[in-house]
């Protein structure tokens, strides 16, 4: 999965990616300046890695990109570019201040912050949508996309964000097309002072996070990226320290899979063991198909076991003796944890 790290200018994104990247951590891979691959760490696909010592062990990844801005100019063409390209938007609000950066007039105030962002977001939809529609009327075309781009239209008038416009399967495979970013789902990093990361501080961010059913996480990008550049031993340390209960990484994908509502199945085997991300609420058909189009094609049955289950009966033999072992059809919604082997024939 891919995330953008956007905001304002000096909110601390080059900070926060730096911190999420990691200098001394295993897994983290450069792709180009300002984007970074790491995998998503999952104790499950440890044990079971340990249960059959595959050849290979797939974690899922997730890449970060830090989106550069502009100062008094959110949007850029080249910000927008790749903001288009991203699953999730982690927008960084500005928590903090000191001697160096300090706060704007009127102070620090977060919601604002956020409320700003939104409104940019929206207008670069409104400006897209609107010359779309003006184009088709001019050619006098009335078909489902004008229908669905004047639905679209109508909300972010009111700026309303598309995120939060209910459309039909047939509204959203349109609207697709358009990338429209405010679309995207959010997850909102409050890069907080020093003093301030036990405290609840702002919390009237909660409230709108709540209120809107975004996922919040708070950190200190400065205090992450100090801590990055430790032993993994001395981070624990350190974060034990400071009262830090998760690692920022920890929290940011944890809240990039909360932003996507995803979760994460397995598939085993001598050859490798692996989980996969998938909505949730995806069936067994559709989970079948992330995996290989053969398997969604030919799919006949699931075979699907917990992972716990499987882990305490330590063979699939125990487990299918104990019933642990279930079969289940395309409808079947797959949970997470679910390890899934799926009985094909093409
Ligand atoms: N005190 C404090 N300073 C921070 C924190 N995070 C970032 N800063 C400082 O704020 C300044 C801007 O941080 P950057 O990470 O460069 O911010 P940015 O959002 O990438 O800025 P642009 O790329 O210019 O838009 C730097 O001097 C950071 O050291 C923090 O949590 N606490
Ligand atoms: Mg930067």
């Amino acid at each position: 999965m891919r995330v953008g790290i956007f905001g304002n200018t000096g909110v601390g994104k080059s900070t926060l990616f730096r911190a999420l990247s990691g200098a001394g951590e295993t897994g983290a891979k450069g792709l180009s300046a300002g984007v970074c691959t790491i995998r998503v760490p999952d104790d499950r696909v440890d044990r079971l890695s340990g249960v059959y010592h595959p050849k290979k062990t797939t974690y899922v990844s997730l890449t970060f990109e830090d989106v550069d801005t502009k100062e008094g100019e959110l949007l850029p063409p080249d910000a927008l570019a790749k903001i288009k390209g991203v699953e999730v938007l982690a927008i960084v609000l500005r928590g903090f201040s000191d001697d160096f950066h300090p706060a704007p007039a009127g102070g620090l105030d977060p919601v604002r912050e956020f409320r700003g962002i939104e409104s940019g977001l929206t207008l670069s939809d409104y400006l897209i949508a609107q010359k779309r529609i003006e184009r088709m009327t001019k050619e006098a075309r009335r078909d489902a996309e004008w229908t669905t781009l004047q639905k679209a239209v109508s909300s972010l008038e009111r700026e309303v964000p598309l995120r939060r416009v209910g459309f039909t399967g047939e509204e959203a495979r349109i609207l697709s097309g358009f990338r429209f970013v405010s679309r995207t789902p959010l997850l909102l990093v409050l890069n907080v002072g020093e003093k301030d990361l036990d405290a609840e501080a702002y919390p009237e961010l909660d409230a709108l996070a709540t209120d809107r059913g975004i996922p919040l996480i708070r950190l200190s990008a400065k205090v992450e990226e100090e801590i990055s550049q430790l032993s993994t031993a001395e981070q624990a340390d350190f974060l034990r320290e400071m009262g830090i209960s998760r690692s920022a990484r920890d929290k940011f994908v944890r809240g990039a899979f909360d932003a996507m509502d995803y979760i994460c199945f397995m598939t085993v085997g001598d050859d490798e063991v692996r989980a996969w991300n998938i909505q949730r609420g995806t069936n067994a058909l559709a989970a079948a198909g992330k995996i290989h189009s053969d398997l969604e094609k030919g799919f006949i049955r699931a075979e699907v076991i917990e992972c716990e289950d499987f882990l305490r009966c330590g063979s699939m033999a125990k487990a299918k003796s104990e019933g642990k072992l279930r079969l289940e059809g395309k409808e079947y919604v797959v949970r997470d944890g679910d390890i899934f082997h799926v009985r094909f024939n093409v």
